[in-house]
């Protein structure tokens, strides 16, 4: 076992302690457990309504009111992230055939058809114009598949609307692609919804691959918008992962963070899957 998994092991049983205590704040370490207190005696037919909040460590406040979709399900949360072509939805796939779980793939086709435009294409074509309108909807996209119900105990979902903002706005912002007025009303969105609306998160899995890797798994997929993409595009994403995920230096994580070298063949990722499944599912155990 390496020491990255004992880490990983130890917090989770760690943050399941403190759901247990119903404790879910914490200062200063990056490792407690994220998300609502869920307000079981409130409900409204799958819509948003206003309930106490589960508590964000990052925030420390357990006392904030928020909207949550139904009064909170209780359910466990996982994220699968990384690098575009890292593998994240075969993960997922492989997951949904195997297990209890209720799996979330991207809503990629919507951005490639809204209402019969295609923004991703637009995005990539001409970023510091159409960057803004990719990433909005991208952003409700996101916090729509957040919200929707499921009626397994375990919802798996490929990225989140923390991604969206911590690397492809931030990506688009810092590589001067996007210009500031975009960024300060994005950010003023992301800070509203965050703020008000609880989206809890039990554990994020990053697939961590090397740009080179998922540079080659691009040229073979092809998907059509994607052929502009250069090496530097997915070195840049990269970084901003590694630094989110990995060194922590720039934006608040919302949950434990599992890491899964993911650089192999079809046939050992879905070993590894396999190897991961206990540390993986073990946040639903809360
Ligand atoms: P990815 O989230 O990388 O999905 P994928 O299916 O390519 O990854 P995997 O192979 O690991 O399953 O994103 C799909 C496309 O959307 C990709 O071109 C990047 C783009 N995108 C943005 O431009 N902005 C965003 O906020 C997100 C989440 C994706
Ligand atoms: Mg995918």
């Amino acid at each position: 076992m390496s020491v990255s998994s004992v880490v990983v092991t130890l917090l989770l049983k760690r943050v399941r302690l403190l759901c247990a205590r119903g404790a879910g704040t914490g200062t200063g370490s990056s490792l407690t457990a994220a998300g609502c207190n869920r307000a079981t005696e409130l409900c409204d037919g799958g819509r948003l309504i206003q309930s106490r909040a589960r508590s964000s460590w990052q925030r420390g406040n357990s006392t904030t009111v928020k909207l949550v979709q139904n009064g909170g399900d209780n359910k466990a949360v996982i994220c699968i992230e990384g690098n575009i072509a890292s593998g994240k939805t075969t993960c997922l796939e492989y997951f949904n055939k195997t297990g209890n779980i209720q799996v979330f793939t991207e809503p990629v086709h919507k951005w490639r058809n809204v209402r019969g435009h295609n923004p991703l294409a637009l995005m990539y074509q001409d970023p510091e114009r159409w960057g803004i309108t990719l990433q909005t909807y991208v952003q409700l996209t996101m916090l729509d598949r957040h919200l929707s119900s499921i009626s397994s105990p375990v919802r798996m979902m490929e990225r989140s609307i923390f991604s969206a903002k911590y690397i492809f706005v931030e990506n688009l912002f810092r590589s001067g692609k996007m210009p500031e007025v975009d960024y300060a009303v994005l950010s003023e969105w992301f800070d509203w919804i965050t703020t008000n609306i609880c989206i809890p998160v039990d554990l994020i899995v990053y697939l961590q691959t090397s740009p080179h890797t998922c540079h080659e798994r691009l040229k073979q997929r092809c998907r059509e918008e994607e052929k502009v993409i250069p090496l530097e595009y997915l070195v840049s994403i990269h970084q901003l992962y590694e630094d989110w995920l990995i060194k922590r230096t720039s934006f608040p994580l919302p949950a434990p963070v599992l890491v899964i070298p993911a650089d192999h063949d079809l046939q050992k990722m879905l070993h590894k899957y396999e190897e991961n499944r206990e540390k993986i599912l073990a946040a639903s155990y809360h």
